[in-house]
């Protein structure tokens, strides 16, 4: 082996180097004085953990040095930013992103090499930075990864968790269990920390004469983490924040011999940046979370403030022209009260003023329209820890009903000119509530048989469509409802696809959208084709820049299109399915690594993978294969032989309080056990369950896939983003005419996706009447529902009232449709099943699909929102 000696190599002061020697010299270096690794133990005798990290600080290196040039040159050139806040930021594994964006790969393959390692190996090595919980926190990690690629100047503001996304278990009963996850545990190579930026922290205490006087001061912290772009010098920067107390310790109390007392003060800061929330698209209503939507938002905003201060003074007219904050759904959305504090209280603005540029200056993205995940804080529990912020929130309220009142007595008049109102009010319909809002959010309180006063019906519309308002379902109990506040706040509101953004202005946002239809606005939601197929797809992606002619697509993916001329093409159809069995193979090997499951390559794979939630309906995947291992074991030899192999698998975490999530897993888990053993099926069938999916498993699953389930009810999805990322990968959908999937059909040809269930203008007549008439079970519903019921899988008890919820009318309501689109279902899987025997259809669709994807890069939603809302242009930062 070749060993450079550390001296050859890198010096302190110069600039990174690129030649693999030196590169080496510089990762030995970082062994020894970075990871502490003896001499003596270089190159032979360290762990593959060591290794990487050593690899990861001299990687950082490379990043910190365009990092500086990036950040120096923008600060320079004084251009608009973009702050993106969220909550959430789910970047998954850094070092062979960074590697492959630098275009650095050969160089470090080729030094690692040397050293006896392969940096394959060495990936595995880093932990996962699951700081988020599925598609909103993974679009955040796409959208910084866009901006940094299309020189955009702009910043994501997060939160540092100490723990991220918890790790999920399954135990031999099949149940889920959760771990924490300390992925802090060997430090991390990809942060910057910055002591000197901290920023004050205000909770709780009073306010008078318009002063508020916290009464909790806590520190944030910032981490820098480079975020590098592709094909450009341009590094970008997430910037996190971490909660510590402001007097470190508390002497007199440790002297006292009170040792719990004297380190309250920090468990109690540190409390604040200690978890992630680990609920998708649910409310969680718990004072913690609020704090640290309040820590972030207060931070990030104080940090921009602070730093157009430094350049332009109190020229606050020019703020929105400066900067402009997105809100990552309603977490973030306390920014709308707080940028008001800090413009009024802390910069001595006039209440008009202020609310000019608060308006300038903030947008909204809105993500899903689950009623259980628009938040809605009690006045009680915000006004008692932002005070201050319950003021100004009641002061918008005020302004923005006065706004109303006009609109809203013309269509009181109009409606009594049409129904004159009766003597009595009739009692409102009792308001029907999915059973996954009920498991998370807790039962309402019912109060039925109380008698309803009557309510005055403009004061009635004007609660209704309020910030602030009384819980329907708790009597006295006003709500700070957090996404009218950002709507009212905002300059733009969008939804994340087509649909969605168009039910949002039919339904939750309807009278805003009435008042300001300018407002409101469509990004279909993107994903990056480095991470999602260049990277994660190597042999595609080879066979893909051999066949255009040039390796620029993934910067430039509608080049994609190019593809279509050989979808028909047999030799390359040929190709084109060996890298998706070699995929196939890559895969399974792993899954015998972590499950102990062994896999055939030949059959179908077919993947869902997401959280698990009832409306994803990953139930009514499992209900159809049980239904397949029925037809399989009554089936005759004849019928065998026509079966088509498949191999499902399936990925998700259930949020540890949703009760009929984790059955669902539970199922799933059973199911396999069962199916797995079962000798009567051998390698037609095979059900697997990936535990602990996260970024990492997608990147070897996604691949692999050659079909894919995207089952969501109609309606209830607000665009996905895995369709994006398969259908980047050639696999094929199987899909309801939900969310994004209907311009992925647009792209690809509806024709070529496999379509089934009722369409979101069916649902709420269904749910409103035609459900509790239906009778017409399908038999092979019956017959899977029967299977859950009679202990084929086990846990009879246990599984019953999992039945009941898509079943028995007087228990469950099946709200998420599982039973009525089931038969559609079953046929739109048999057409899977019939077009996967034409193994040169299925090819020429797959291609279909990859050259049809170049919409959905993250790089084109990220040019829209610059173009469309921040009005934010390229700042590319010259080659050194
Ligand atoms: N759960 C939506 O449900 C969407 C992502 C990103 C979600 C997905 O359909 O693709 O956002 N919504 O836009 C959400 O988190 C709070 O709402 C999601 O990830």
């Amino acid at each position: 082996r070749e060993v450079i000696s550390p001296s050859n190599g890198a010096s302190a002061s110069a600039k990174p180097s690129t030649d693999p020697s030196a590169v080496q010299a510089d990762v030995l270096q970082n062994l020894e004085y970075v990871v502490g690794a003896p001499s003596s133990k270089i190159p032979n005798g360290l762990d593959a953990s060591s290794v990487y990290r050593g690899v990861a600080a001299s990687v950082r290196e490379h990043l910190i040095d365009a990092f500086n040039r990036t950040q120096d040159y923008w600060s320079e050139k004084d251009p608009k930013f973009v702050y993106y806040l969220s909550a959430e930021f789910l970047m998954g594994r850094s070092l062979m992103n960074a590697v492959q964006n630098l275009e650095l790969t050969d160089t470090y393959s080729q030094a690692v090499k040397q050293l006896g390692y392969d940096l394959e190996t060495l990936r595995d090595a880093e932990q996962n930075a699951a700081l988020g919980n599925g598609g909103l926190g993974r679009l955040a990690a796409c959208f910084i990864d866009s901006m940094a690629t299309l020189n955009l100047p702009g910043w994501g503001y997060g939160i540092r968790y100490k723990y991220g996304m918890f790790k999920q278990a399954i135990d031999e009963k099949g149940y889920q269990q959760e771990l924490p996850d300390i992925w802090l545990s060997n430090g991390n190579p990809w942060e910057i920390p910055r002591p000197d930026i901290t920023f004050k922290i205000g909770f709780y205490g009073s306010v008078d004469n318009f002063k508020w006087s916290p009464g909790e001061t806590v520190l944030a912290k910032a981490y820098d983490n480079p975020i590098p772009g592709f094909k450009t010098p341009t590094v970008g920067n997430l910037r996190l924040w971490e909660a510590l107390p402001v007097a470190e310790f508390d002497l007199s109390a440790f002297n006292e011999g009170k040792y719990d007392k004297a380190v309250e003060e920090r468990r109690k800061a540190e409390d604040i940046s200690a978890v992630l929330y680990p609920n998708d698209a649910t409310e969680y209503g718990k004072e913690l979370r609020l704090k640290q939507q309040f820590f972030f938002v207060s931070a990030s905003l104080q940090d921009a403030v602070a730093r157009f201060k430094a350049k332009h003074g109190d020229n606050w007219q020019l703020l929105p022209e400066k900067a402009v904050f997105q809100m990552n759904d309603t977490h973030p959305t306390i920014a709308v009260a707080e940028l008001m504090r800090l413009l009024i209280d802390e910069q001595s603005l006039d209440w008009d003023t202020a609310w000019g540029i608060t308006q300038k200056t903030l947008a909204f993205t809105n993500h899903t329209v689950m009623p259980e995940a628009l938040e809605k804080w009690p006045v009680k529990v915000l006004g008692k820890l932002l005070p201050r912020h319950m003021e100004i929130i009641d002061k918008i309220d005020q302004i923005w009903k006065d706004s109303l009142k006009e609109k809203v007595l013309a269509q009181v008049e109009e409606m009594h000119k049409k129904n004159p109102p009766k003597p009595k009010a009739a009692k409102p319909l009792k308001k029907e509530v999915p059973l996954a809002a009920k498991a998370e959010a807790g039962e309402p309180a019912e109060d039925e048989d109380e008698e309803e006063e009557e309510e005055d019906p403009v004061e009635a519309a004007l609660n209704k469509y309020g910030i602030i308002t009384e819980n329907p379902w708790e009597k006295g109990v006003k709500l700070v409802n957090m996404a009218y506040l950002a709507v009212v706040g905002s300059k733009a509101v969008n939804g994340v696809a087509a649909i969605h953004s168009d039910i949002i202005k039919r339904t939750i946002f309807k009278d805003f959208y009435e008042l300001a239809p300018h407002k409101f606005q469509n990004k279909t939601n993107g994903v990056t084709p480095r991470r999602w197929l260049a990277w994660c797809n190597p042999g595609l992606a080879a066979l893909i820049t051999e066949t255009l002619g040039t390796d620029t697509w993934p910067n430039d993916l509608n080049l994609l299109t190019g593809l279509r001329k050989h979808a028909d093409d047999k030799e390359f159809q040929k190709k084109w399915r060996a890298i998706k069995h070699e995929n196939k193979a890559k895969l399974a090997a792993k899954i015998k690594a972590r499950t102990g499951v062994d896999l055939p390559t030949d059959p179908l794979y077919d993947i869902q993978i997401k959280r698990i939630h009832e409306y994803k309906r990953q139930y009514m995947n499992i209900l159809s294969i049980i239904y397949r291992y029925h037809q399989l074991k009554t089936a005759s030899p004849e019928e065998r032989k026509k079966f088509v192999p498949r191999v499902t698998i399936f990925g998700g975490k259930a949020a540890s309080a949703y009760y009929m999530a984790k059955k669902i897993v539970r199922l799933i888990n059973r199911v396999g056990m069962v199916v797995n053993n079962d000798p009567d099926v051998k390698d037609l069938l095979k059900v697997v369950f990936v535990p602990d999916y996260n970024v990492d498993w997608a990147e070897a699953l996604i691949p692999a896939a050659e079909l894919c389930q995207q089952i969501s009810t109609a309606g209830t999805e607000a665009s996905g983003t895995s369709n994006m990322k398969f259908q980047m990968n050639g696999c094929l959908i199987i899909g309801t005419m939900d969310g994004a999937n209907i311009e992925i059909a647009e792209e690809v040809g509806k024709e070529n996706l496999f379509i089934f269930g009722m369409d979101e203008s069916e649902v709420p007549a269904w749910r409103e009447s035609k459900r509790a008439e239906w009778k017409d079970y399908d038999p092979r519903f019956v017959k899977a529902i029967e299977m859950v019921r009679d202990g084929t899988f086990g846990d009879k008890e246990y599984f019953q009232d999992l039945a009941d919820s898509v079943y028995d009318m007087k228990k469950g309501n099946d709200w998420f449709l599982v039973a009525p689109d089931f038969a559609d279902y079953l046929r739109a899987q048999e057409e899977v099943d019939k077009v996967y025997l034409d193994q040169d259809e299925w090819t020429r669709r797959s291609i279909l699909y990859t050259a049809g994807s170049g919409f959905f890069s993250s790089d084109r939603t990220i040019k829209q929102y610059a173009d469309e809302i921040w009005d934010v242009v390229p700042v590319p930062v010259p080659s050194s």
